[in-house]
């Protein structure tokens, strides 16, 4: 096994990677840019080396400083993470070539042979993998993509050959459209992918995206690890995985994972992989090949028990899979939030700022992967993916209520994605695993995600969280039970209205009366008043005195039970009525403030 690994990424997975290596006893070196002195994959890290600028081009996409300084750490890995460099083979093979130092990943020749699409078509034919309808060479002219229309029937997709994630696709829907959408594909293929190389399928209208996961060693055993559902997607970004698909029975699920095996050994593929297909009505089509460990690969751990890093780590030291598919068992069901800085309100605009609170949830069935804590800046020099949340329980509906409970308990201090996940564990479509790649970009309306953002904003300081000391607030107990109450109405004595949730309502479980407090209430002529009948145990003010708002004024006895009696607001003590032992009934003046 390695001794020491470099992780050329940041964030979360770069934390997730550092803690299987934690786990296997392998020391961990940590590559940060100028944005990411105080980040939380530097602080995990054993040690840590600056590489440049915020900039990705000058920092994390810089393969030359990433090598020198695992040569100069005396790292004998590199783990690329997600992004960055991890699907570029050049960078794979730069690391292949250095002496002493292994690629965490598929060989080079994989990821070439694979990131070219029409070869990957090929290469899933020869292993009897369905692909969509289409060309498996490129095509050279407009011409010819008109023949190829009249062929599969329109739509059509014309994609670039280096494409992926939506880049570099284009629709057409008729013979007269082509010409334009072959010049522009061919156009965002050059400037995406240094390729202007384009292909064509037939276009499916309504599919869902399921995806496989893989692991292949370096012995001959390739295992899929089950499917995820990614069909909830907003302009080509995932936003939550599951697993298993609610989409697939039990028959296509096992010829999708086996089509999934034939496929990665056809192109002699190894370590961790996704095998992605698209799904319409019952028939499943291979899509492309993800080369990398991805973001969601949590959601198959969780239901498989698989510590899927830990395998990548193993396989690329030489070691043998532990197991025989027929060991693989999907257990329960898993879905994956993502929670960006991002605002469902404002078209998902990014949300930069410091986090005032931070504070995620946790209990039976919840995991977080995450790299960052409270009093962090997020940036907007990279993604705005701030953690993930996890969830995972025996059945899909059950993973669906514990989801509700987690999101609800999830503070962040910024404008989140986490409004738009309790929106969608209310949508009828997704909680019936109907929804489609189109559901969220037709279907869901601004006004509803507006709706949702006012209803669960994360946008809020600890200062305003009801139980915390709130100056706005108060906290009170009447007959034993806590209320937290905003306070609203006359400026002067209190009160914005804090988005306090604790328990779903924004303004607190309840928050009538102006200025109620526990066992008295406040009149028009500023007495505080008896909220019922009891008795006085104490009085801890006279006339003349100051008092702060929330201070404790007096203590009344109901029911067996102590209330604080506390100011609604700061004040001077005009008057007390009452002296302890008195017995009081409800709407008897207390203490009167002027
Ligand atoms: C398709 C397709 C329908 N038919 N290809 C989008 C990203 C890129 N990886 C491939 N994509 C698609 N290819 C054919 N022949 C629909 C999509 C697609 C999509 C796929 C997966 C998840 C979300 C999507 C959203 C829009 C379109």
């Amino acid at each position: 096994m390695f001794e020491k690994l470099l992780v050329a990424n940041r964030g979360e997975i770069a934390v997730r990677v550092m803690s299987a290596c934690e786990e296997l006893g392998i020391a961990t070196v940590a590559v940060y840019s100028d944005a990411d002195r105080d980040a939380g994959h530097v602080a995990y890290a054993d040690e840590a080396y600056n590489i440049g600028p915020a900039p990705a081009s000058e920092s994390y996409l810089d393969g030359e400083t990433i090598i020198e300084v695992a040569n100069r750490a005396g790292a004998d890995a590199i783990h690329p993470g997600y992004g960055f460099l991890a699907e570029n083979a050049e960078f794979a093979s730069q690391v292949e070539s250095a002496e002493g130092i292994t690629w965490v990943g598929p060989s080079s020749d994989a990821m070439t042979a694979l990131g070219e699409k029409t070869n990957a078509r090929q290469i899933m034919q020869n292993a009897d993998v369905p692909v969509v309808p289409g060309t498996t060479d490129p095509v050279e002219s407009a011409a010819e993509v008109r023949e190829l229309g009249d062929e599969f029937g329109y739509p059509i997709a014309i994609k670039a050959e280096g494409g992926g994630g939506g880049r570099g696709m284009k629709i057409v829907r008729s013979a007269d459209e082509v010409e334009d959408a072959f010049e522009s594909a061919k156009r965002e293929g050059e400037a995406y992918f240094d390729n202007d190389s384009v292909y064509v399928e037939k276009f499916l209208e309504a599919p869902k995206h399921v995806e496989v996961q893989i692991l292949a060693d370096e012995h001959d055993t390739a295992l899929h690890l089950g499917e995820r559902d990614c069909s909830l997607q907003r302009r080509h970004q995932k936003v939550i995985e599951e697993a298993p698909s609610p989409a697939l029975d039990s028959g296509l699920r096992e010829a999708i994972g086996n089509a999934a095996r034939r496929g990665v050994r056809e192109a002699d593929y190894t370590n961790a992989g996704t095998v992605e297909f698209l799904v319409e009505d019952g028939e499943f089509y291979f899509m492309e090949v993800n080369t990398r460990i991805q973001v969601e690969h949590t959601v198959s751990e969780e239901v498989t028990g698989i510590d899927i890093v830990r395998e990548q780590l193993r396989i690329a030291a030489g070691e043998e899979l532990p197991y025989t598919q027929d060991d693989i068992e999907i257990d329960g069901h898993a879905m994956e939030f993502r929670i960006n800085a991002e605002n469902p309100a404002n078209g998902f605009a990014p949300t930069p700022g410091t986090l005032s609170t931070y504070n995620p949830p946790g209990g039976l069935g919840v995991r977080i992967d995450d790299a960052i804590e409270k009093g962090d800046v997020i940036a907007g020099d990279y993604d705005s993916m701030i953690a993930k949340l996890i969830v995972r329980a025996p059945t899909r509906a059950r993973c669906l209520e514990r989801s509700r409970r987690a999101l609800s308990h999830f503070d962040v201090g910024v404008e989140t994605t986490v409004p738009f996940h309790r929106l969608m564990l209310d949508d009828e479509t997704f909680r019936a695993g109907a929804h489609t790649t189109n559901y969220l970009d037709e279907t869901v309306s601004n006004d509803d995600l507006a709706a949702a953002v006012e209803r669960w904003s994360t946008a809020v300081d600890d200062d305003d969280v009801a139980g915390s000391d709130s100056t706005n607030d108060l906290v009170v107990e009447v007959e034993g039970q806590r209320f937290d109450v905003a306070v609203t109405g006359d400026v002067s004595r209190a009160a914005s209205n804090g988005g306090a949730d604790a328990g779903g309502s924004t303004t607190g479980s309840t928050a009538s009366s102006t200025g109620s407090a526990g066992g008295g209430q406040v009149t028009a002529s500023d007495a505080i008043t008896a909220e019922m009948q009891g008795t006085v145990l104490s009085v801890n003010v006279s006339p003349g005195e100051q008092v702060a708002q929330g201070e404790v004024v007096c203590v009344l006895e109901a029911m067996k039970m102590e209330n604080d009696v506390v100011a609604p607001a700061a004040g001077t003590v005009a008057d007390v009525p009452v002296t302890d032992g008195d017995t009081v009934d409800m709407g008897d003046p207390l203490v009167v403030l002027e």
